[in-house]
């Protein structure tokens, strides 16, 4: 016969249990603390899935270091967007400021776009080197806002204009937006495209991977080949450590040419590659152009190309000075103004 503190242990052990069990469901003692932060935000989703993308995010970032403002509502966007397709581009209709922004309600202030039903993996810059090529930027922006969200980025554009008439230097204005872009957000991702170059596929994501990427690799100018192998001009992508790593682009790249070698042998030279998304996506159109004036080919620099090991560390972002002439928030872009000075 059981004696009655037996009985007494056992109803308490039963009311614990039941208490647990209860308590538990309603979540009130925080046991489905995971389920709680993201409760309500992916009606649709799987929780367990759910959970696992977004524990990733937090403690695995990768190349991505800094997330201030992560949005713990939204679950990570898929890493490959859903309905990517090929695009046609036509670059003669007329395209006005207006019409761009009637077309991209969803862009604020600066040109910043993002995906509203999730959260992006990267956080991207992209960088234009820019002097008197309106028509170009239109059309630039014409086609990359709708792309851009399309490929359900986190992005920004920066337009870094030379103010002045005399000889163009690209990549110091690339080195410029990529330092300035970072006063504005925790960017971990820069894409450093020409003004007159966009994608015609979908799936050519405009993204960082683990090496820099070499996006316009398949451009009509050049039959849709790579005119050489180590070509890596057009539009690269760089995390923010890998540009740290090769200290940017070298400032002292003036006219047209070279830079865009020199930063391929940066790359090389601290032990990574470059990679290229395949071909057949990576068609691109380059709005055609003749040579403006004020970027000839001077080649004074082309001697620097192969130095590119020995030079870097003196000459790149740890050298950089310009002065801010104007900074402009447009509806569909950040505009930068600098005084670059001259060669
Ligand atoms: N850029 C300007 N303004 C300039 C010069 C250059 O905005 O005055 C920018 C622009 O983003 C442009 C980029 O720098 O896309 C690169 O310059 P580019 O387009 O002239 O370079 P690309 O390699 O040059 O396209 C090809 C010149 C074609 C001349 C053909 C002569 N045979
Ligand atoms: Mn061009």
């Amino acid at each position: 016969m059981m004696s009655w503190s037996r009985i007494f242990a056992l109803l308490l052990a039963l009311s614990f249990i039941f208490t647990f069990t209860v308590l538990k469901s309603t979540d009130i003692l925080g046991f489905t603390f995971d389920k709680m932060k993201i409760k309500g935000s992916t009606p649709h989703e799987n929780i367990q899935d759910t959970q696992n993308k977004f524990w990733i995010n937090l403690k695995n970032p990768g190349n991505i270091s800094n997330y201030k403002s992560v949005n713990y509502r939204l679950p990570l966007c898929n890493e490959i967007p859903p309905s990517l397709h090929t695009l046609t581009i036509n670059t003669s209709i007329k395209v006005t400021f207006e019409k761009i922004i009637a077309e991209n309600t969803n862009v604020q202030y600066g040109g910043h776009g993002k995906p509203e039903s999730c959260q992006a993996h990267q956080k991207i810059a992209i960088v234009i080197p820019y002097r008197n090529r309106e028509p170009h930027l239109k059309m630039w922006l014409y086609n990359m806002h709708p792309f851009l969200q399309k490929q359900q980025a986190d992005y920004g554009i920066y337009v870094v204009e030379q103010s002045q008439n005399t000889t163009f230097n690209r990549a110091k204005l690339m080195n410029i937006g990529y330092t300035e872009a970072l006063k504005d957000y925790d960017y971990n991702c820069f894409i450093f495209s020409d003004v007159d170059i966009i994608p015609m596929d979908l799936r050519n994501l405009y993204r960082c991977s683990k090496n820099p990427r070499h996006l316009a690799n398949a451009v009509d100018k050049f039959d849709f080949r790579l005119p050489y192998e180590t070509i890596f001009g057009g539009v690269v992508a760089f995390t923010k450590e890998q540009f740290l790593r090769v200290n940017g682009f070298s400032n002292d790249f003036w006219g047209w040419g070279g830079e865009d070698d020199e930063l391929y042998n940066r790359v090389v030279a601290v032990g990574m590659k470059v990679e290229r998304p395949k071909q057949h996506i990576a068609r691109s159109k380059m709005i055609f152009h003749k040579r403006d004036a004020g970027n000839e080919k001077t080649g004074k620099s082309f001697h620097l190309i192969s130095k590119a090991k020995q030079r870097m560390y003196q000459d790149g972002l740890s050298s950089l000075t310009y002065n801010v002439t104007e900074h402009i928030k447009h509806r569909l872009f950040t505009k930068i103004t600098v005084d670059i000075g001259t060669l």
